[in-house]
């Protein structure tokens, strides 16, 4: 249990982050535990896999590609405890596989989208989003990126990091100067962590007020999204819970003050109606598809849960 601890941990603490990274994280994890554990029978090996997916699962709230992932592992059939080890072990290593595919194929069809000389801006630090422009920088496009800093973790510095490695053209500016370059942005591409069942999007917050920004400017704005972002129990009527972190993210010394509060939503709400497209390894849909890339993808969850 050791292992599940320590990466439930580096989850939290956002060592491990982005809504993919987190979901094939906890997916090695999964299967790391199931192969060192030595129980004698069936069910104690399930009540282990069990516990290891309750802890994995409540390291960031938000991000449904943790409990996506985690059912798709553990969701065996097994008559002996051998059999559900490797089970385990199989399911693992092809979403994992399958995530690495999906963020390829995304980057194939999103840049599409993007044109020779078009200046895109992304927000926060999203593997998808940056497929989709590595993925036309590589075909020879000139693409000029203006990232956010994304406080009050500073995503942004990532993204402008992987982007000057591969040489892309940056600029970078403070999260309340999106307005103030709107007008320059041929093309808004940001991830998710979560899409619901009628093409709302959660994604880091500030992305509403880039959402809004775009249209004002009439920017097209682009999700670049695996399946498994999308939100089964959102059809069954389930509100995702945005998370809250600790104050001093954004207010390192609030301890000096008597009567602050300092609020941290690290993620906030757009509204399907700003968003263009949704690009997804299945395809760009519009976001009012979004129900069925669930019926479709995650169907199998809906069974189990009604
Ligand atoms: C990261 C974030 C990213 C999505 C999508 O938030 O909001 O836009 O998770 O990322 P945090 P990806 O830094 O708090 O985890 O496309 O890599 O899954």
């Amino acid at each position: 249990m050791d292992q599940v601890l320590k990466t439930a941990e580096k989850i939290s603490s956002m060592q491990i982050r982005g809504a993919g990274r987190i979901a094939t994280a906890a997916a090695a994890s999964l299967r790391d535990f199931s192969l060192g554990l030595r129980v004698q029978s069936l069910e104690e090996f399930n009540s282990e896999i069990k516990r290891a997916a309750d802890v994995l699962v409540k390291t960031r709230p938000t991000a449904v590609s943790l409990s996506n992932a985690i059912r798709m592992v553990t969701k065996y059939q097994a008559g002996d405890l051998e059999s559900a080890r490797q089970a385990v072990i199989e399911n693992a290593d092809r979403f994992i596989e399958n995530s690495r595919k999906a963020v390829e194929r995304i980057g194939q069809i999103g840049s599409r989208r993007i044109r020779d000389g078009d200046t895109v801006l992304t927000h926060c630090n999203s593997q998808a989003a940056l497929s989709v422009i590595s993925t036309a920088h590589e075909a020879g496009k000139r693409v000029k990126v203006i990232a956010t800093e994304s406080r009050p973790r500073f995503q942004g510095i990532t993204t402008i990091g992987m982007l000057d490695k591969i040489g892309v053209e940056t600029e970078l500016i403070v999260d309340s100067a999106v307005r103030s370059v709107m007008n320059e942005v041929d093309l808004v591409v940001v991830g998710a962590d979560v899409i619901t069942a009628n093409g709302t999007l959660v994604n880091k917050i500030g992305t509403a007020q880039i959402a809004l920004s775009a249209r004002e400017a009439r920017t097209s704005f682009m999700v670049a999204a695996e399946t498994y972002k999308f939100s089964p129990k959102t059809i069954l009527g389930e509100l995702v819970t945005i998370e809250e972190r600790e104050p001093e993210e954004v207010l390192p010394d609030i301890s000096r003050y008597k009567h602050v509060k300092v609020r941290n939503p690290a993620f906030d709400v757009t509204p399907h109606q700003y968003i263009d497209l949704i690009c997804t390894e299945a395809g760009a849909i519009p976001p009012e598809m979004s129900y069925l890339i669930i019926r479709e993808r995650l169907g199998w969850e809906l069974e189990e849960e009604s």
